[in-house]
């Protein structure tokens, strides 16, 4: 049976550069895929889609909300020609509904030791139109490896430069942040992979760079421990979401190769920039994420709260818009406020305005929030400031003896008819 695996590009923000990090929710669905199955994958960030060949069929993985316009595009294409579509995914389970309009089946939830079930319903002729595990969650013990040979590694180094391979020990997360969808996808419960598994895993990826996808590491210090010790030996260095603000913790951290982190910036107090400090103190990048358009927030908040990013020295920012994502409790409150301008996915990006800020109109929060990108990187861009990061991990993988120059492909996007990959 074959089987084609496609991830539908979604628009990256306007202020980022240019590159693609591997997807991950494809290599760990198609972990889930029987062996004897012909599975073909194309990434479509970084190949052309050849939408004229004939697979026994094709599965759609959705990440996020703004690339749901493109995934449906492509669902109809295929079952225009008689070709049954399957979809899975993030934004597949906040869109089922509008999504059972343009697919054969919808599968919510984790599909750790349950497709096989539901090939075997499509050679048997009773595939379901809908195949629902939300908060129905599999043993941890079953997660992964993830499948990373289907991805063609040649197309993730940017510059000559190698990105990081992704990988994830836990799921769920107990925090409940009200933009977030994370409670209503993975459940408010933490739930780690066996130490033991996740450190295998590891292992076995031959890059050095990973980045540890998990929504929060920082939420059972005892795993959390247990994890970093387990990590040192190994030698990666690595980039993660929030670790815990503990010194323990940070200690541990830094010892395991943690190289930087990405740490939500909410306001100006005293209490992030320390927190910031003592991760700087162990040589621990941080990327710092803000969101603007808060209800609180009007013009000078928000050029306060550039003026602060560049005081506390943080390393990368990435700016987005409050954006009122589906079955997120920040949804709610707009929608129950008549707040939301219209359900659009494709500006659903991040960088998008689609809501009434309180304190401003959109196209003032649009101008602020470009203004955020263009005041930060003012005395260098991101690919400069990337740039330092990068040389920082190089200086430690020499130290260390884990450095490995990546070798050039030239034209190789070229050569997959990738348009502008050709110079
Ligand atoms: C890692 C991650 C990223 C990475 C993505 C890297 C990559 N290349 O994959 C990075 C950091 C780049 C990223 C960026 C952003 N992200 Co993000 N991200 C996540 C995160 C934390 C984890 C995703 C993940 O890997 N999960 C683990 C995998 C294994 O799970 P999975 O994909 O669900 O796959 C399983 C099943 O769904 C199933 N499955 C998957 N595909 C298929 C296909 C079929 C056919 C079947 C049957 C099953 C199936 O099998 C898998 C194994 O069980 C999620 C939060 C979350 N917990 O979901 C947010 C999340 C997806 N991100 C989100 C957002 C908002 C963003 C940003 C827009 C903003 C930001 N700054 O965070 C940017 C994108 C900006 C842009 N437009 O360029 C939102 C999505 C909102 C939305 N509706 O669009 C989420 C849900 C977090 C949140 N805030 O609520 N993100
Ligand atoms: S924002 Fe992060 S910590 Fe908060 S609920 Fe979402 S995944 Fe958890």
């Amino acid at each position: 049976m074959k089987m084609k695996l496609i991830y539908p590009r979604w628009p990256k923000l306007r202020n980022q550069p240019e590159f693609h990090l591997p997807p991950h929710g494809p290599v760990c669905f198609a972990a889930t895929v029987p062996a004897d199955v012909e599975l073909t994958f194309c990434d479509e960030h970084v190949q052309k889609l050849d939408l004229d060949d004939s697979p026994d069929l094709v599965a759609l993985s959705v990440m996020l909300t703004c690339a749901m316009p493109r995934a449906w595009e492509i669902a109809d294409h295929y079952r225009a020609r008689g070709i049954p579509v399957i979809f899975g995914g993030i934004a597949t389970m906040l869109h089922s509904e509008e999504v059972m309009q343009h697919a054969d089946a919808v599968f919510l939830g984790e599909a750790e030791g349950r497709f096989a079930a539901v090939l075997e319903d499509l050679k048997q002729g009773r595939l379901k139109k809908v195949y629902n595990y939300l908060g129905d969650f599999p043993d941890p013990g079953l997660i992964g490896p993830a499948r990373r040979s289907i991805l063609n590694r040649d197309l993730y180094n940017f510059r000559g430069v190698q990105m990081v391979d992704l990988v994830h020990a836990s799921r769920g997360c107990k925090f409940n942040c009200f933009p977030c969808c994370t409670p209503f996808l993975g459940g408010r419960r933490f739930r780690p992979r066996p130490v033991g598994q996740v450190i295998e895993e590891m292992a076995g990826i031959e890059n050095n760079r990973l980045f540890i996808v998990d929504n929060s590491l920082a939420q059972n210090d005892d795993w959390e421990k247990e994890l970093f010790r387990a990590m040192i030996p190994l030698k990666k260095k690595w980039v993660s979401h929030p670790i815990k603000d503990d010194d323990a913790i940070l200690d541990l951290a830094a010892e395991a190769g943690c190289w930087y982190v990405y740490q939500a910036v909410v306001d100006t107090s005293d209490c992030i920039r320390q927190r910031v400090k003592r991760l700087k103190d162990r040589g621990i990048g941080v990327e710092g994420t803000i969101i603007l358009g808060m209800d609180d927030h009007d013009e000078d908040y928000i050029k306060r709260l550039v003026d602060f990013l560049l005081e506390i020295d943080l390393d990368l920012a990435e700016f987005t818009v409050l954006t009122p994502f589906p079955h997120s409790s920040i949804r709610t409150d707009l929608e129950k406020q008549g707040r939301i301008l219209h359900n659009r996915w494709a500006d659903y990006t991040g960088g998008d305005v689609v809501f009434k800020p309180a304190k401003m109109s959109p196209d003032k929060l649009q101008e602020l929030y470009q203004y955020a990108w263009d005041t930060f990187y003012k005395d260098a861009t991101k690919e400069v400031k990337m740039g330092r990061l990068y040389r920082k991990v190089i200086e430690r993988e020499v130290a260390d003896g884990t450095y490995r120059p990546v070798k050039l492909v030239r034209n190789r996007k070229w050569a997959q008819g990738v348009p502008g990959g050709a110079a």
